[in-house]
């Protein structure tokens, strides 16, 4: 048993020995030593002869490189960086070379074509080395992706006092490599829109804390703000106004700046539930739309879901689910499947008609509607991503190789791998972001909403993808992902509400779980402030006090 005096002590030891850096997340080697090292005012990053014609957002990463280096200016926050160590640079080498190496035979592809790869057939490694003597520092990585995930490391190395941008740990060998190889972040751009620009806002952040997945919740049961080539009325009718639709163009270029950053984009046309907004342009797909009591008929208001039983309405589907996944380049693509309410099929006609004159049960019916929207996907290359109801609820026959969001609790993950399903965890339980804001509709009297408590980024980092789980299950985890449900969320409040709580999950599955809270809270208080300069508007995890008292 510790006592409580020892307690303090390792503590305290904890303090003084954690990474020095603000680091997020977590190499997976790091070694350190403790001399500090300016950056030159002439400092420059070079691309080397190992990659002739450096891919276009490879150049753009360096120069969005050097300006962090540049505009950052993040002071001394964390306790132990006291001024005894500030006035060491003062004789300081000063650093002015990184050299960007590609290893032998590794072939020169963009950011964005590593990027949009397979998550398990990225290469997302990275080394850098950081001399103490002020001699080059080199970093080097067997595609453009794990070079992308090194620049962002070394901006992540410098502070900056007194007009000088220095570190303090040289050298510096990382070997880095994340444990799973999809680390995302989730947007519902349907309750509440969201211009381009915070969605890019949102990418940018996610690329500095290494996250490689943006889950485009697109449309919803309360808009459906995405003009699908072929199906332009959906957007036309369906969108909250003119003003607040995704273009074709708007999509591609919201995928070309998350590809230039290592982000892959997978879009979710949600189906067969959550698709009111439909009925807008298309009326006889939509099963009691609009009707009242929502209560009765959906999680959340306005009821409406496709006629799964309808041919036409499947045709029009795997129609509507094709020309969307021809806009995107992922390898992955959402179709959806989570509440599907069964008393809205029960009192829709038509659908109890079609099912009676093929003497199909409703599960026969869903079976095959799911198999014609995911061919459809699949003849486009992609595979399916699917809500856990759709392996859970129902037994449907679904490709082995479909991916299944776990999200109404952790706790389901067993069953999904029991299943030899491919797992991503987006747990309500720990990664809703929402959570905790309060009820927004048919809230009980307390004003809670049923994903209560809030979820601290604490809470979220403590997630563990393995729990319950066997030794031959676990290699079906690919990852996880922290979620914005947008019910009670817009611009105004988006990066607030994400940063840096999304950092938690970032830091579980690059760098592995079980990190220790006390040794993360200073780091992810600098991701923070890191952030904050580079335009993103995030919370504070502690009083500035906390950081600057002496150790
Ligand atoms: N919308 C959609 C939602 C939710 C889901 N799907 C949701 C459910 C429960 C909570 C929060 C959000 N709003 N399409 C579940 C995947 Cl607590």
């Amino acid at each position: 048993m510790f006592s409580k005096a020892g307690l303090v002590l390792f503590t305290t030891l904890l303090a003084a020995f954690a990474p020095a850096d603000a680091l997020w997340p977590l190499p997976r080697s790091l070694q350190q030593g403790s001399t500090a090292l300016t950056l030159s005012c002439s400092f420059n990053i070079t691309i080397d002869g190992t990659i002739p014609n450096a891919p276009a957002d490879l150049q753009q990463a360096v120069t969005r490189t050097m300006g962090y280096l540049q505009n950052d200016k993040l002071g001394r926050l964390v306790v132990g960086r006291g001024s005894v160590d500030v006035d060491a640079y003062t004789n300081a080498s000063s650093l002015s070379t990184l050299t960007l190496t590609l290893g032998q035979g590794a072939v020169v592809n963009s950011i964005a074509t590593e990027a949009q790869k397979a998550p398990e057939a990225r290469d997302e490694a990275y080394t850098l080395t950081v001399p103490s003597d002020g001699s080059g520092a080199t970093l080097s990585a067997n595609s453009t992706l794990g070079l992308t995930h090194g620049l962002t490391t070394f901006t992540q190395l410098f502070f900056y006092h007194n007009a000088t941008t220095y570190m303090l740990n040289a050298p510096i060998q990382i070997d880095d490599s994340p444990a799973y190889p999809y680390r995302g972040f989730m947007l519902d751009t349907a309750r509440n829109f969201f211009p381009v620009q915070d969605v890019k806002r949102m990418l940018d952040a996610m690329s500095w804390v290494k996250q490689n997945m943006f889950h485009w919740h697109i449309v919803d049961s309360q808009s459906f703000p995405f003009e699908v080539p072929g199906y332009t009325e959906l957007a036309q009718k369906g969108a909250y106004d003119p003003e607040s639709v995704y273009s074709a163009q708007d999509v591609a270029d919201v995928i070309s700046h998350a590809g230039a950053r290592g982000i892959d984009v997978m879009l979710e046309i949600d189906t067969p539930g959550h698709t009111a907004a439909i009925a807008q342009a298309f009326p006889e797909h939509i099963a009691c739309a609009y009707m009242t009591p929502w209560a009765t008929f959906a999680n959340e208001p306005p009821a409406g879901q496709l006629r799964i039983a309808s041919n036409a309405t499947m045709n029009f589907t795997a129609g509507l689910l094709a020309a969307a996944a021809e806009l995107s380049p992922s390898t992955l693509f959402s179709t959806g499947g989570d509440e599907i309410n069964m008393p809205c099929y029960a009192a829709d006609e038509p659908t109890q008609a079609a099912l009676n004159a093929t003497n199909q049960t409703f599960e026969q019916a869903l079976n095959t509607f799911t198999q014609a929207t995911h061919s459809a996907i699949m003849a486009k290359g992609k595979t399916p991503v699917v809500w856990e109801e759709m392996v859970l609820s129902f037994n449907l026959t679904l490709s082995n190789d479909t991916i299944v969001f776990v999200w109404i609790s952790s706790e389901d993950a067993a069953a999904v791998a029991q299943q030899g399903f491919r797992i991503v965890h987006a747990p309500s339980n720990y990664f809703y972001l929402d959570c905790g804001a309060g009820g927004w509709v048919g809230a009980n009297p307390s004003g809670n909403s049923w994903c209560d408590p809030f979820k601290t980024w604490q809470f979220a980092y403590s997630f563990d993808p393995l729990a319950n789980l066997t030794d031959a299950q676990a290699p079906l985890v690919l990852g996880g992902e922290q979620l914005l449900w947008t019910e009670q969320s817009g611009p105004q409040n988006l990066d607030s509400i994400v940063w840096p709580r999304a950092g938690a999950s970032a830091e579980v599955f690059w760098t592995g779980p079980g990190g220790n809270i006390s040794e993360a809270l200073p780091r992810l208080h600098e991701v923070s402030y890191r952030m904050r300069q580079r335009g993103i508007n995030t919370i504070n995890l502690q009083p500035k006090w906390c950081a600057l008292r002496p150790g």
